[in-house]
């Protein structure tokens, strides 16, 4: 298996509850290391462009609303198989469905507030690493 990075971001629901902690222990125990990394409230216009892909949806005005309500960690990990390993570790969209002992399960309060984001492919994690940060903020952890 490769090594890979991938892109999260901790949402406002876990910056308010003070997990941010608690969910980065849960990628560095589970292999993930942080190889980039940002705290930042999003603008309208940023939070907008990032989930372009769900502009159409009904729940767009809400999910922007929502990561533009308070601050959130923007990361790069890596590690192997790591856009896959994060997937895994975030659990089901929906907290209601998420297996037990994922970060979704932990700390999600709904769907919308569903605590952390996670790229879903390497060309997503590619253009989403590419939205947040430069080249020359980035490092090699392996
Ligand atoms: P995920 O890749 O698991 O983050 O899920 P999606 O790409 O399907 O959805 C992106 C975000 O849209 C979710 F994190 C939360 C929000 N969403 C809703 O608020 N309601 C829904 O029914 C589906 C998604």
């Amino acid at each position: 298996m490769a090594i890979e990075k991938t892109f999260s971001i901790i949402k406002p629901n876990s910056t308010l509850d003070n997990n941010i902690g608690n969910i980065i222990a849960h990628f560095e125990k589970n292999g993930l290391r942080i190889a980039g990394a940002k705290f930042a409230k999003l603008s309208k216009e940023k939070a907008e462009g990032f989930y372009i892909e769900h502009k159409e949806r009904p729940f767009f005005g809400e999910l922007v609303n929502f990561m533009t309500s308070g601050p959130v960690m923007l990361m790069v990990l890596e590690g192997e198989n790591a856009v896959m390993k994060n997937r895994e570790l975030m659990g089901a969209t929906n907290p209601a469905n998420a297996a037990e002992g994922t970060i979704r399960k932990l700390y999600a309060k709904s769907v919308g507030e569903n605590s952390v984001h996670g790229s879903d492919s390497a060309t997503a994690a590619e253009r989403e690493i590419a939205y947040f940060f430069e080249r020359s903020e980035l490092t090699n952890r392996f």
